[in-house]
């Protein structure tokens, strides 16, 4: 049975369980990373020189980076639904996913996380939080305004594109600090947590 690697409460292992959780994939979990260790022992960074989560072993197919576990789950259990089946739809959907990792939305959202719910109030750096934040909300607000008139992201249907901007904006809107109003991000999200598989996000 396909194993993953990885804790719950890890933003890229969430995008991987929702994945599989999706497409209705079977799957065994294992707890690793942070208080559950396992990730820095030299067998898992024999699986992933990284010692990150999520790591997967789908039947000795070993595969790390979440975003491209989630593509290569949507594509093999999920052609036609999470992965759209044209190029463009899946080029479309593809583009949202690394929208949010490769641009300084990705990097700010985890400073602010880190700093807020990682670190010692008393060593917290509240300059880093707030900038983190007000850059962070930037982004949401780009995405507020492409999601107007769209049930998801790449249109009316759901697809892999929204995993890693759901769960980003799963962890931004229960984070404690003031937002904006984000209408159409709300609603999106509404739609999101309506699904059976967002359950699988703590
Ligand atoms: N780019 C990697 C990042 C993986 C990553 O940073 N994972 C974090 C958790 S979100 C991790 O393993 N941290 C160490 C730990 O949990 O012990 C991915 O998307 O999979």
């Amino acid at each position: 049975m396909l194993k993953v690697w990885g804790r719950i409460t890890s933003i890229n292992v969430q995008k991987v369980l929702w994945c599989l959780a999706e497409t209705g994939t079977p799957y065994e979990r294992i707890d690793a990373g942070l208080e559950f260790g396992r990730n820095t022992e030299d067998w898992f960074r024999r699986m992933n020189p990284n010692g990150l989560v999520p790591t997967i072993d789908d039947d000795g197919f070993v595969l790390w980076e979440s975003n491209t576990i989630v593509r290569y789950l949507a594509e093999k259990h999920g052609m036609g639904t999470v992965c759209p089946a044209s190029p463009q739809a899946r080029a479309d959907a593809d583009r949202w996913m690394e929208w949010h990792s490769t641009s300084a939305w990705g990097t700010s959202l985890r400073i602010a996380f880190f700093n807020l719910y990682r670190v010692a109030p008393e060593k917290r750096d509240q300059k880093a939080v707030d900038s983190a934040i007000a850059q962070s909300i930037q982004y949401f607000r780009m995405l507020d305004s492409h999601l107007q008139g769209r049930a998801f992201v790449t249109g009316d249907a759901f697809t892999m594109g929204d995993i890693p901007l759901g769960c980003a904006t799963h962890r931004f809107l229960h984070m404690d600090f003031e937002r904006p109003p984000l209408p159409a991000l709300e609603s999106w999200y509404g739609r999101l947590k309506e699904r059976r598989a967002t359950a699988t996000m703590s």
